[in-house]
């Protein structure tokens, strides 16, 4: 694994663990961390042994806290973007964030404080979102001046629906965690203690299912959100049928029959 300045990577059997550690600055997301996160993923992808991914946010320095999940993209950095450097910016995130989303491994994130702006935006990215009681989201974007720019007006609406979105990306409110899962943001509230374990007993229930079968669900749920329900359901067959000519259907399936703990391991 590569060296990072801003990310901490960290392997607990099956489960990877992505710690994005920027303590001065509340984890915000710079054109540094943004470029290591596409090489830590593209290497955590590669890996045979990893089915789960956690993304949280490190500790803040004042005193070691777990504050904030990620305050967002670095204000810092783009307040003097013009319009070409920031698209440009843009473009340079979504490599990441559409690798949490498409990434054959399962994406969770562990959201531990402020997940404002891009850091909303990260946490829309995975596949799952579990929240602790301090959990914080929201999209502050238009009282800067700007929109959300990391995929924030197309999966904010995709996930709470179309006024939700609005209403949030309009007023600039921030949602704590209990209205989050209200509003199916999150998939979970836990106390800020029970964040890790809860996300890593989901992360360890995942990968004991067939991790090839549930990449390939994943991919299907990805693929056919977009797609008119007549072709979804088709693709859905094709991959479906990938799945019969698996090691891991036979012994499934023949483990079922036999009444006896099946052996998955396909990836
Ligand atoms: N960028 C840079 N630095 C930040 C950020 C940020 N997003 N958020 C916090 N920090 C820094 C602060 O400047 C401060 O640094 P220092 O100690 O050197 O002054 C340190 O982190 C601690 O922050 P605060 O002192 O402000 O901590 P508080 O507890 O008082 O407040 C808040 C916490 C409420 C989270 C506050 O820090 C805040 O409002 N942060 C900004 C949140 C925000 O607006 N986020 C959205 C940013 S815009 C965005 O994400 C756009 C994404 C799409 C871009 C697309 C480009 C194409």
């Amino acid at each position: 694994m590569a060296e990072f300045n801003n990310l901490k990577v960290e392997h607990d059997g099956e489960i990877c663990v992505l710690t994005i550690s920027r303590p001065g600055a509340l984890n915000a997301l710079n054109s540094e961390t943004l470029a290591e996160l596409d090489t830590a993923l593209t290497e955590i992808e590669a890996d045979d042994n990893t089915k789960v991914l956690i993304l949280t946010g490190g500790p803040d320095k004042k005193d070691n806290a777990f504050k904030s999940f990620v305050a967002g993209a670095d204000i810092s950095e783009m307040v003097n973007f013009t319009a070409p450097e920031a698209r440009a910016f843009g473009i340079r995130a979504s490599k990441p964030f559409f690798k949490l989303q498409e990434m054959r491994q399962v994406t969770i994130a562990a959201v531990n404080g402020f997940a404002l702006g891009g850091g909303c935006e990260i946490a829309m990215a995975c596949d799952i979102r579990i929240a602790s009681e301090n959990a914080t989201f929201g999209q502050p974007e238009t009282g800067l001046g700007i929109i959300p720019g990391f995929g924030g007006t197309q999966r904010l609406a995709r996930l709470v629906g179309m006024g939700r979105a609005k209403e949030m990306i309009f007023t600039c409110d921030s949602i704590d965690a209990n209205e989050a899962y209200r509003i199916g943001l999150v998939n979970k509230v836990v106390p800020c203690e029970e964040l890790m374990n809860t996300a890593k007993e989901m992360g360890k229930k995942i990968a004991s299912k067939g991790s090839y079968a549930v990449s390939v669900a994943k991919a299907a749920i990805n693929n056919g959100y977009d797609m008119d329900i007549h072709n979804a359901v088709e693709m859905e067959a094709n991959l479906f049928g990938v799945t019969n000519d698996t090691h891991d259907k036979k012994e499934g399936m023949g483990a079922f029959l036999e009444r006896r703990a099946a052996e998955l391991t396909d990836f």
